[in-house]
């Protein structure tokens, strides 16, 4: 099989076995971030595929989060690292509810390597933990991931609590289950700073350097 394909392939098995050697070979030829959004994230869009049809159970698919892990803890350190003055702080959180965490660390990696300071507050997180965070590291914008339909919602609630215990920083939105009309029509309304939807890592970063300028 061509590269590309067994790096989607090792993906959709869950398996590691060669990994390590094929991202290597990737690497002479792609950057990192084009690795993941590239190969790494059609398994994972088949993965999503092949769940929702009951074709894979739990326990494979996190064999698949495994094997992206991995990959991405690989790539990491050959990423490009901006060597600026810290742009701000952001707080990233999966919202309540959800443990799907693949899409905020990468997030989180890269902000981190262009000049951002991440407190990485992990998964199932609370609107009461966020806002604890935010009065204590008083960060410049508030993350929030969230993969399930109900994710969406729940970024809603989050939006009133933060709101109702007078915090205002921007907050940045991203995750499968959410839409540009949505952050608009929903979350939007029930705040009162800026609430910006990111459709993806990169979008993330454009966003969070255009708030730090
Ligand atoms: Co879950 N899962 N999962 N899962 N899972 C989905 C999301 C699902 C779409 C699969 C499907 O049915 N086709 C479906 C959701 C259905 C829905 O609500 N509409 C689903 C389900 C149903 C579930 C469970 C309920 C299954 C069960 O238990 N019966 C359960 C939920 C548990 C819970 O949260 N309470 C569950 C569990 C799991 C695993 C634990 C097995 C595992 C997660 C492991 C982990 O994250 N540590 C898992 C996985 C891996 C997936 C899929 C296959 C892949 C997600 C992923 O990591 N993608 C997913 C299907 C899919 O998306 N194709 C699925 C790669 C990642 C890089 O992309 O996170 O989208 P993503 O991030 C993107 C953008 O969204 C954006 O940037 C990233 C790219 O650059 N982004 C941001 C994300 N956050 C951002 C924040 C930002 C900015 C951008 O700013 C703050």
């Amino acid at each position: 099989l061509p590269l590309e394909e067994r790096l989607a392939n090792y993906v959709v098995e869950g398996s590691k076995e060669g990994l390590i050697a094929d991202l290597d070979q990737a690497l002479s030829k792609y950057a990192p971030l084009d690795i993941i959004n590239g190969p790494l994230m059609k398994g994972m869009e088949e993965v999503g595929r092949l769940f929702n049809n009951n074709e894979l159970i739990v326990a494979e698919v996190l064999q698949s989060a495994e094997v992206m892990k991995a990959s991405v803890a690989h790539l990491e350190p050959h990423m490009e690292k901006a060597e600026s003055a810290v742009k701000g702080k952001i707080l990233l959180a999966t919202v309540k509810g959800d443990v799907h965490d693949i899409g905020k660390n990468l997030v989180e990696i890269i902000l981190s390597n262009n000049g951002f300071d991440i407190v990485n507050l992990g998964i199932k997180v609370p609107p009461d933990q966020i806002i604890e965070a935010a009065r204590n590291e008083k960060p410049d914008a508030i993350g929030l991931s969230g993969l399930l339909v109900k994710s969406a919602q729940q970024m809603v609630i989050t939006a009133q609590d933060l709101k109702n215990s007078g915090i205002d920083v921007p907050i940045l939105v991203g995750g499968a289950a959410l839409t540009r009309k949505f952050t608009k029509n929903r979350i939007a309304p029930e705040y009162d700073g800026l609430v910006l939807y990111a459709k993806d890592a990169m979008d993330g970063l454009d966003i969070a350097n255009k708030l730090s300028n």
